[in-house]
């Protein structure tokens, strides 16, 4: 069936959380409903006052654009505009635009009778967000502690606060982290490459069949996942990524304050080394 054909069969009213069927509708290729209007409202927002910071700001140069949250001394106090009040605004803008999308997400979800899998796996990214803007510099007590909205700010806030405890690299949570992050893509490249090895065959040949991709998994490490089980795998690799690296922010500070090699002392210390 053509996609557009497709479409007009699903695009049917309902499934809609809030509002039932006003804004139930849509624009071109996207679906709208009341999440998109929020979306919409709290994205331009949002950019609106990034922009209004680059013009009150020192430069329009784009790699240095960058609006900061408050002073660490102001604790976790609303800030006048120039002081962090904007970066104030903009985080509330961000949270109520990642909110709204994935809320679109769920209504689109319900319309096509499918499964939460992707809102769920979004609201992935949006925990990671917010425990960086939100919870972890409530926990140490100021938002002067989350990162600011600027393209090489943000990496210069991610190095300094890597080594403001000596070496990142030496958090658990940040190794977990990173090595599934490394297995997804890792993942990704052995799933894309076995489907296309199997369903995209040379001009004249036969497609082959998931059999075959399964026997190629059994005879080269001798087991499949399965062609269903590696989509769960994939999900939930990438999920834990992400999850870890929650983790490993939200612990540096709030639960350790000291060098990451220094968490290592338990290791030195066990009796067994004698
Ligand atoms: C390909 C989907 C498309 C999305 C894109 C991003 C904006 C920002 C706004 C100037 C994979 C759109 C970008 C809307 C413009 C202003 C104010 C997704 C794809 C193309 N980072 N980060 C980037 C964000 C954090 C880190 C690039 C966002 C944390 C490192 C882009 C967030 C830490 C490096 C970007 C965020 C961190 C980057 C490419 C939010 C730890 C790079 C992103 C909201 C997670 C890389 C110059 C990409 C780079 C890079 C955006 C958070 C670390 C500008 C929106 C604080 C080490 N980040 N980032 O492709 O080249 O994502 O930086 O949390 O090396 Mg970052
Ligand atoms: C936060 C993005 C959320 C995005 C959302 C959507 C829009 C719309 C619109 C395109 C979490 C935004 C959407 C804006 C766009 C359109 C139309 C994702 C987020 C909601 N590190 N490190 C990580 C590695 C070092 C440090 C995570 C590697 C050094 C700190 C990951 C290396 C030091 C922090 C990771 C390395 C250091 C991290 C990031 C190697 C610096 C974090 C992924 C090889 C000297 C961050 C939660 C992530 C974290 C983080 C990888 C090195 C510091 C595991 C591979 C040693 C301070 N690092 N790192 O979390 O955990 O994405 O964040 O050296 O805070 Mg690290
Ligand atoms: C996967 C897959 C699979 C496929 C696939 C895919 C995963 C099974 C079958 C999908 C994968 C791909 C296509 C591959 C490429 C994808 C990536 C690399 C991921 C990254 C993606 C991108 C970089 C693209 C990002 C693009 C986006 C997000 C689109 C941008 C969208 C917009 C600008 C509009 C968004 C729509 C909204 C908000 C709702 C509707 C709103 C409108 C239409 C606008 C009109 C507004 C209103 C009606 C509201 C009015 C506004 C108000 C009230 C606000 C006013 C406020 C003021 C302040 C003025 O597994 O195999 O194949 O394909």
């Amino acid at each position: 069936m053509a996609l557009l054909s497709y479409e007009r069969k699903y695009r049917v009213r309902g499934g809609t959380l809030i509002g039932g069927d006003l804004f139930d509708f849509w624009v071109g290729p996207f679906y709208v409903g009341f999440f998109g209007v929020t979306t919409a409202f709290f994205a331009l927002l949002g950019v609106a006052l990034i922009l209004y910071g680059a013009a009150i700001g020192p430069t329009w140069d784009i790699w240095r654009i960058s609006i900061n949250p408050p002073d660490p001394s102001r604790g976790l106090a609303i800030a006048p505009i120039r002081e962090g009040g904007l970066w104030q605004a903009v985080t509330l803008c961000a949270i109520g635009a990642f909110g709204s999308w994935a809320l679109r997400e769920v209504e689109i979800a319900r319309k096509l009778g499918i499964g939460l899998h992707v809102p769920f796996a979004f609201s992935f990214a949006i925990l990671a967000y917010v425990t960086l803007e939100v919870i972890r510099p409530v926990l140490m007590g100021a938002w002067g502690y989350a990162f600011p909205y600027g393209i090489f700010s943000h990496l210069e806030w991610v190095s300094n606060t890597g080594y403001s405890y000596v070496n990142f690299h030496y958090n658990p949570f940040h190794m977990i982290g990173v090595s599934l992050f490394f297995t997804t893509t890792l993942a990704l490249a052995l799933h894309g490459s076995l489907i296309l090895s199997a369903a995209n065959p040379a001009k004249g040949e036969a497609m082959k069949t998931p059999e075959h991709e399964d026997t190629f998994f059994r005879d080269i490490i001798g087991y499949s996942v399965g062609t269903l089980g590696i989509h769960r795998l994939g999900l939930f690799l990438a999920l834990a990524a992400v999850f870890f690296s929650a983790i490993c922010i939200v612990v540096s500070g709030p639960v350790w304050s000291q060098g990451w090699p220094e968490w290592w002392n338990w290791w030195r210390n066990l009796p067994i080394w004698g």
